[in-house]
């Protein structure tokens, strides 16, 4: 294995990205997010990738900022808008599917990361922790939108406010996250999903993605005309004509827009 603090491997159309600092947690410093953010860059703009996988090497997912990185002498309203809004941001903007697969704790801006990912898998043994509470700060990595738009105010300020540690299957259960596996089988289990996402009409999903997301802002008369304009986009592409064509042919479509 490499020194790099993001590792870097293709399964095929898969990329995964590790977050690989062990010893600390995975927890973020400035030098992780040089290399994350870059290595997300890089697998938008490669051809060759049609999702990506998120995971932590060793024990944890990530145990969110690096407390020992400079907390003292940094604004930290500016280290959230130069390093985790840019990484929050590139993941929505993502050209394909992201699936963070969960191999432990995933703590503070660790887990809201986790979390904005579009599928999240994690190991029986993980759990998520809104960890700012306990050092006096707030939800960031887009937390204050993402969890009460997941699990609703009531579950969200709980979760915030008492930083309570919530094990993987609660946390399926409440809906913050989508399936639970056996520790041993969750790589196997993520790369079959995105094994799968990768021979899928690959723009569709990051439109699905959009839609999805852009409709949590606007009444349902608006929602329905948002689906309407991308919908007249999709259908014109190669893929829609592909699918259609394959499905009446009874072949399996080849889709290839990104
Ligand atoms: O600058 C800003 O703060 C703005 C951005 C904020 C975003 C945020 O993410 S704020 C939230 C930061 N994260 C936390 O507060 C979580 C802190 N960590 C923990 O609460 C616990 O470590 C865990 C619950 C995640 C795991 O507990 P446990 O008992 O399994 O492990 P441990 O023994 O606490 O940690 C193992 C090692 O990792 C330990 O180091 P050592 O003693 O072996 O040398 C520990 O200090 C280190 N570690 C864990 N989390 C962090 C960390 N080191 C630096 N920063 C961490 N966040």
């Amino acid at each position: 294995m490499s020194d790099d603090l993001v590792q870097c491997a293709d399964h095929g159309a898969v990329r995964v990205l590790t977050l690989n600092r062990p010893q600390a947690l995975n927890s973020f410093t400035r030098a992780m997010h040089e290399e994350l953010l870059p290595a997300l860059d890089a697998a938008a703009v490669d051809e060759r990738v049609r999702c990506v996988v998120i995971t932590g090497a060793g024990r944890a997912f990530s145990a969110g900022q690096d407390l020992n990185d400079a907390m003292s002498d940094v604004d930290v309203g500016d280290l959230v808008e130069q390093l985790y809004k840019p990484l929050a941001l590139r993941i929505r903007s993502m050209p394909v599917p992201v699936l963070a697969a969960v191999n432990g704790v995933a703590a503070g801006a660790g887990a809201n990361f986790a979390l904005g990912c579009d599928i999240v898998i994690a190991a029986r043994s993980a759990s998520f922790i809104q960890a700012f509470a306990k050092i006096a700060l707030v939800p960031d990595c887009g937390g204050t939108w993402l969890l009460p738009r997941l699990v609703g105010r009531a579950n969200a300020m709980a979760l915030a406010m008492t930083g309570d540690k919530l094990p993987a299957e609660q946390a399926q259960r409440i809906g913050l996250i989508w399936r639970v596996v056996d520790d041993a089988a969750l790589m196997d289990e993520a790369l079959a999903l995105a094994t799968r996402l990768a021979a899928m009409p690959t723009a569709a999903l990051a439109a699905t993605r959009r839609v999805i997301d852009d409709a949590l802002a606007l009444d349902y008369a608006a929602a329905l005309s948002h689906e309407a304009a991308v919908q007249r986009t999709m259908g014109a592409a190669h893929d829609a004509k592909e699918g259609i064509a394959a499905f009446l042919a009874k072949r399996p479509p080849s889709f290839t827009d990104r």
